[in-house]
């Protein structure tokens, strides 16, 4: 098997996500570390412009959006499951409101109670700081903007019905063993737990707690180093893998058009290619790029917008 290389950074939570991911299925992967503002030469020039953290490399195709990087590692790796049959569809729903409701009142609950922006920047000068505020103001794009407060009392709420959902001998969110809730609900929580000066609130939530010491204990497997010059050598040294699915058209936008296709939450830079692939829930360009030489830059459907140039 290819590579599995993986552009990411300590401090994101997202990537958390898919480091144990990769622990839980016991898949060794190869660590580029990216800078967590702009500009990201190496991350952009296999993208062809998408900017968030993390994105995935297996050769010359590029998966971006960890909904879609848990699709492909469950390919590669079908067991452990991440989505247990009986379970798969209230599974990827509660994912999709972790990685964007739970997410998104994480970060306003943790990045406007300035003691604890100094653990999560830990060292950051107040050059850096200044920096990573210009840079992530215009990054939020539609990302909703609610005040401490409202993020403390929604934080509470979630957490009770989290706390909720553990227990009575029900280890993880939806029975037995972790599926992919478990993962998208407990980077927002590490992301909380990281911010020392405000992770108390976790305190009232005894039971999810223990679930993220059980979440926290399965690792990240075993990784090594390689710079972002070898990642861009691997994708221009490799070819896209073949594409063998189903066209699914719901936009009237041919295969082999010229398309954009952007996030439409926020980090909403545009990926232009030739349209070589949309199924159910996965859309994908290929482009050439002088660095990183002929991609396919894949996305899943759910929260991306395509459009015809
Ligand atoms: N829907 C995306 C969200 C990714 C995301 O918001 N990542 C954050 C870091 S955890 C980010 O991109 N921050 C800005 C940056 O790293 O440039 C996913 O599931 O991958």
């Amino acid at each position: 098997m290819s590579d599995l290389i993986f552009h990411h950074y300590a401090n994101s939570p997202f990537s958390e996500k898919v480091r144990t991911i990769f622990g839980y299925k016991k898949l060794p992967w190869k660590s580029v570390l990216i800078p967590a503002i702009m500009p990201k030469p190496n991350l952009t020039a296999l993208t062809g412009g998408y900017r968030k953290t993390p994105v995935l490399q297996i050769g010359a195709d590029i998966y971006c959006d960890t909904a879609l990087i848990a699709n492909v590692l469950e390919q590669i790796a079908p067991a452990p499951t991440l989505y247990p049959p009986e379970t798969e569809g209230v599974a990827r729903t509660l994912a999709q409101w972790a990685d964007s409701t739970l997410f998104w009142t994480v970060i306003p609950y943790i990045f406007q109670q300035p003691a604890a922006i100094q653990s999560i920047l830990g060292g950051a000068t107040p050059e850096q700081m200044k920096a990573f505020a210009a840079d992530r103001a215009g990054f939020r794009g539609n990302a909703p903007r609610i005040s401490v407060g409202e993020a403390t009392g929604s934080l509470l709420e979630y957490l009770r019905r989290l706390e909720n959902m553990i227990g009575n001998g029900k280890h993880y969110l939806l029975g037995a063993q972790p599926c992919i809730a478990d993962f998208s609900v407990y980077h927002c929580l590490w992301f909380v737990q990281k911010a020392k000066e405000v992770a108390s609130i976790l305190d009232r939530a005894p039971r999810l707690q223990a679930w993220m010491a059980r979440m926290a204990a399965i690792g990240h497997h075993q990784f090594e180093a390689m710079s972002g010059e070898q990642a861009l050598e691997a994708a221009r040294s490799a070819s896209p893998a073949n594409i063998d699915a189903a066209f699914v058209n719901t936009f009237g936008i041919a295969l082999g058009e010229q398309v954009t296709i952007a996030p439409t939450d926020y980090g909403i830079d545009p990926v232009e290619g030739e349209l070589v692939m949309a199924t159910d829930n996965e859309l994908a360009v290929r482009r050439t790029d002088p660095q990183a030489g002929t991609v396919v830059v894949h996305f899943p459907r759910l929260g991306f917008q395509l459009k015809k140039i």
